[in-house]
């Protein structure tokens, strides 16, 4: 059994979406980060970094909802990981991508109170739009972990505006977000 820390309302939904994606059994344990629970000495036991979400897999505990994702895919749900190295090397250069080029200057936007620079965002999505520009996937045919990573970091209420509004990129987030397993995420 597969332990999530975290709840919908934190990163932690990202790994409810390949948790559910995966259809694997797991328990979500309710940290709640906005009433200061990431600090509490027990969790930081658990979790030294003091974040969620958090994954507990036997001995194993992953942090870094992305990072968690990879590793339910790759062990839990083979069906979503690539099935080739060039491709899982392209799975791997996209969520780097989308950690540092998206959700950093996203943060750091945040932080210092001020909106997402609006022609940064869209360079940095250049490189997205070519890639989904011709296919359905980011790799293919198939949705696979690196479109999951990608469009839930994008899945943030700044950001889903400008892709919902770009129509090289639309049709690929709608095909991405509009899955099932997202809807039962949110039902929760
Ligand atoms: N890069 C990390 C960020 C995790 C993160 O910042 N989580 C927030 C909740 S969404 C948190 O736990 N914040 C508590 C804190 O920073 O003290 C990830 O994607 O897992």
């Amino acid at each position: 059994m597969l332990t999530l820390y975290g709840t919908v309302m934190s990163r932690a939904f990202r790994c409810l979406w390949m948790l559910e994606e995966a259809g694997v059994d797991y328990e979500l344990k309710p940290v709640d980060f906005a009433r200061g629970e990431t600090k509490a000495a027990d969790y930081l036991m658990l979790n030294p970094n003091g974040r969620v979400p958090l994954l507990v897999d036997g001995d194993l505990r992953i942090w870094e909802s992305l990072a968690i994702n990879l590793h339910i895919a790759k062990r839990y749900a083979p069906q979503f990981w690539p099935t080739t190295a060039d491709q899982e090397s392209y799975l791997h250069m996209w969520t780097v991508w989308v950690m540092g080029e998206i959700e950093g200057p996203h943060d750091a936007a945040n932080k210092a109170g001020a909106d997402l620079d609006g022609p940064a965002l869209d360079r940095s999505l250049t490189a997205l739009r070519q890639a989904v520009g011709d296919r359905d996937y980011l790799l293919g045919v198939d949705f696979t972990v690196a479109d999951l990573n990608v469009a839930s970091v994008l899945l943030r209420p700044k950001t889903v505006e400008v892709v919902k509004a770009d129509p090289a990129l639309k049709d690929w987030f709608d095909r991405c977000t509009t899955r099932p397993a997202l809807g039962r995420v949110f039902d929760k």
